[in-house]
């Protein structure tokens, strides 16, 4: 089989670049490791920034995102039980939609016409510096198929960066000393607007899927086990780090879904090795706080896009030469919102009192200063290009 360019992974960004570069002309096949029903039951983001649902209108997929998704004008921060909402409409005339990552996948599945193959095994690419092909075996049968380009859009545990050489590839890494424990419901969310709230117990966060389906997340250390969390366990720690009022108004009810993720700031550099380009969390990790990792992959892919489009349709080399350092630049800058976000809301055990009264100090400043505010609502919205 022979294609223009060969998608690893039908994660958000393979599924996203897939579909834009269908709709231009170009040729893909994309190979999934996991089943679509896999792909589905993976609770992740929840939170789009404008610009991806733009970018969702653009693939055609955007129709019921714009009928169920919710508009959010605004987030509150709360410190040791202390409130502040952050308007970003008031602040910059922007908001962004709650939408999880979960229908994003689905709309965008919907909408492909081209062959996706998943449960595609030991994915293999070869020759990215020259010509390249990918190797799969499906059903015990081991298939080939040319290609111009390849997208690595599978993932951190995926196989396109591994099969880079080491020597070729720069990365950069924090690993923090705790996860979230997060848990999905089908109970109204607490509050209209995301909570992001600190206390000395540790980090929670209120979030949402819908009116009737709420999404919550209290920090944990980084080796604790899921096990260990009994619903009833997590309804009361999530209370106690909450505003009064607020754990008041908390509805619980049986978990559908709970789980920990590590926390994790990751980058890989550079994004292209000859043919072969990295996009998604393939090739970074943001600590989910600031609510970028989803967005930060469909931004790659909407640049790659262009520049994929560009190399196949038009001969020309110009975009995709410059798709690593552009993009590099867009993702460190969601690196390090990612990473204040983190460092103002977590607790951390080895930075001790000091460590919290500069956390205080932070938020009274972003409390007091329009200027702080506007710096947060324009990275927590989307900066621009
Ligand atoms: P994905 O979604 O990981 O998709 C990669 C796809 O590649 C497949 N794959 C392979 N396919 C073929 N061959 C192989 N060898 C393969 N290896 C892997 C995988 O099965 C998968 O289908 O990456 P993508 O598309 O770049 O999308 C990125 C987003 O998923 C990610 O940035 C966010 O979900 C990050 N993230 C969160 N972000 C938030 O903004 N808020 C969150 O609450 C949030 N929670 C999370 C998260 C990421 C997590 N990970 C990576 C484990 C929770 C978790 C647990
Ligand atoms: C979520 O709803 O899963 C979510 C929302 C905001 C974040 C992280 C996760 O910052």
């Amino acid at each position: 089989m022979r294609t223009h360019v060969v998608i690893v992974g039908a994660g958000p960004a393979g599924l996203m670049l897939g579909r834009l570069l269908e709709l231009a002309g170009v040729n893909t096949v994309i190979l999934e490791r996991r089943s679509g029903q896999y792909v589905l039951g993976r609770i992740r983001a929840g939170v789009l920034e404008q610009g991806s649902v733009a970018l969702m209108d653009r693939a055609e997929a955007g129709e019921r995102l714009h009928a169920e998704g919710l508009l959010h004008h605004g987030v509150e921060l709360s410190f040791d039980g202390d409130r502040h909402r952050i308007d970003f409409n008031a602040l910059i005339g922007r908001h962004v939609m709650v939408y999880g990552q979960t229908e994003v996948t689905r709309d965008l599945m919907a909408v492909r016409q081209a062959t996706t193959i998943y449960e595609a095994e030991d994915v293999e690419l070869h020759d990215f510096d020259g010509k390249p092909w990918v190797t799969y075996r499906k059903d015990g049968v081991t298939h080939r198929i040319d290609c111009d380009f390849i997208a690595g859009c599978d993932g951190y545990h995926g196989v396109s960066r591994a099969s880079v050489p080491e020597a070729a590839l720069t990365t950069f890494e924090r690993i923090y000393p705790f996860g979230w424990l997060g848990v999905l419901v089908d109970k109204p969310p607490v509050a209209d607007e995301l909570i992001y709230a600190h206390h000395a117990r540790g980090f929670a966060l209120c979030s949402q899927r819908s009116n009737t389906r709420s999404r919550y997340y209290v920090q944990v250390p980084a080796d604790e086990r899921v096990e260990n969390w009994s619903d009833d366990r997590f309804w009361d720690e999530l209370r106690a780090r909450l505003n009064p009022e607020t754990a008041a108004h908390l509805q619980t009810g049986p978990s559908i879904e709970k789980s920990i993720a590590p926390l994790r700031s990751f980058v890989a550099e550079p994004l292209r090795f000859g043919r072969l380009f990295l996009a998604g969390d393939a090739a970074h990790i943001v600590p989910p706080t600031g609510a970028k990792g989803l967005n930060l992959a469909l931004g790659d892919v909407a640049a790659l896009a262009d520049a994929l489009i560009e190399a196949v349709l038009e001969n020309s080399t110009a975009g995709i030469d410059a798709y690593s350092t552009t993009a590099l630049k867009r993702i460190w800058k969601a690196e390090r919102f990612s990473w204040w976000m983190t460092s103002l809301l977590h607790t951390f055990p080895e930075t001790g009192a000091f460590g919290r009264r500069i956390q205080r100090a932070e938020f009274d400043y972003l409390t007091g200063s329009l200027a702080a505010q506007q710096s947060l609502a324009e990275n927590y919205t989307g900066l621009p290009d």
